[in-house]
């Protein structure tokens, strides 16, 4: 009898290698057992690797052995993700599963993108073929908390994300762009941190910063210090004060700038529209404020230092515990 808990658990690590670049699409993978009495084998497994390319069961059933291809009908597939049913940008995985002949298909958790949603397990069904749904469904649901989230709440996955010093200040009080009177924006993450803010932008599809922050920092907003892509800007300007020459402007990556309609439910709205999945909003601390007491977003990282610095921009109040 197969654990069906441990091969799922083996898609979800296959999954994860292809997590910086198949965003918006979830993390899937696939494995293929063969069982023969006592005996299990992996014959296939293969994972999706990059948005717009084959899907995991295809590079799984591409990865059988031609001398291994008699065992495919004695075999259990198990995906973290419910096999598609849609012609999108390739065709229907539950098309391909049912013409290889696979005896029973595990799936982590259904897919809630509307396109598939249960269609591709009831065709599978349908074709005759055993399907067991829901196994570590929690763990596939965490490996894919942004797509779900834009498929369920229609809106992308919040991260609040800030660095604050030990007397709980986020910068100096500063005027204008660069040098203000300690000459320039505090710096408080370690070397370490910077990159692990890298590793968020790259696991994240945009970074938002307010006006304020735009104006005063002039920050790039790249992702240089992880692998993966750069994350698209999103920054508000309802006045016009952010100079065409900022860095944010620059040509590594897109951006978006919100003018006249800056509501939070309508940068939300608008950005599931553009199918941003994920999104990390690392200030100032206005921006960061107003979307705590708004109630909408999904997690906030503290980078507490142990510097003080007397006096500067209170950082943003933690919601109350409820
Ligand atoms: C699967 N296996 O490995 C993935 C699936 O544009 P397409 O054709 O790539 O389709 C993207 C949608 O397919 C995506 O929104 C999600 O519903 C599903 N992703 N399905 O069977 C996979 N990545
Ligand atoms: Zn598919």
């Amino acid at each position: 009898m197969l654990e069906y808990a441990k091969y799922i658990a083996h898609c979800i690590e296959l999954a994860r290698l292809g997590q910086y670049y198949v965003a918006p699409n979830p993390m899937v993978g696939a494995v293929l057992v063969y069982e023969n009495g006592t005996q299990e084998e992996v014959i296939g497994q293969g994972w999706h690797q990059r948005y717009g390319e084959a899907h995991a069961e295809v590079n799984c059933f591409a990865s059988v052995r031609q001398e291994d291809e008699d065992k495919i009908s004695e075999s259990t597939l198990f995906v973290s993700l419910e096999p598609c049913s849609h012609y999108g940008k390739t065709p229907p995985c539950a098309d391909l599963i049912i013409r290889k002949g696979v005896r029973r298909v595990v799936v982590g958790q259904l897919d809630p993108n509307p396109k598939v949603a249960g269609q591709g397990v009831q065709r599978i069904r349908e074709a005759g073929i055993e399907v067991v749904v829901g196994v570590m469904e929690k763990e596939c649901r965490e490996l894919n908390k942004r797509f779900l989230c834009l498929h369920e709440q229609h809106r992308p996955y919040v991260i609040l994300k800030w660095a604050q010093t030990a007397d709980g200040f986020i910068d100096y009080k500063r005027t204008e762009r660069g040098a203000g009177d300690k000459g320039g924006a505090l710096v408080i993450s370690t070397p370490l941190n910077k990159m692990l803010v890298h590793r968020m932008r790259a696991e994240n599809m945009a970074i938002m910063v307010g006006t304020n922050t735009a104006v005063l920092d002039n920050p790039r907003l790249l992702n240089t210090h992880w692998a993966g892509r750069h994350p698209i800007r999103v920054v508000l300007d309802r006045h016009g004060r952010i100079p065409a020459d900022s860095k944010i402007f620059s040509d590594e990556a897109e951006t978006i700038v919100y003018r006249e309609n800056t509501d939070w439910s309508f940068i939300l709205t608008d950005l599931a529209a553009r199918g941003i999945h994920s999104i990390v909003v690392e200030g100032g601390a206005q921006l960061l404020t107003h979307i705590i007491q708004s109630g909408v977003y999904d997690e906030i990282h503290v980078e507490k230092s142990a510097i003080t610095i007397g006096d500067g921009i209170p950082a943003p109040q933690l919601p109350q515990e409820s």
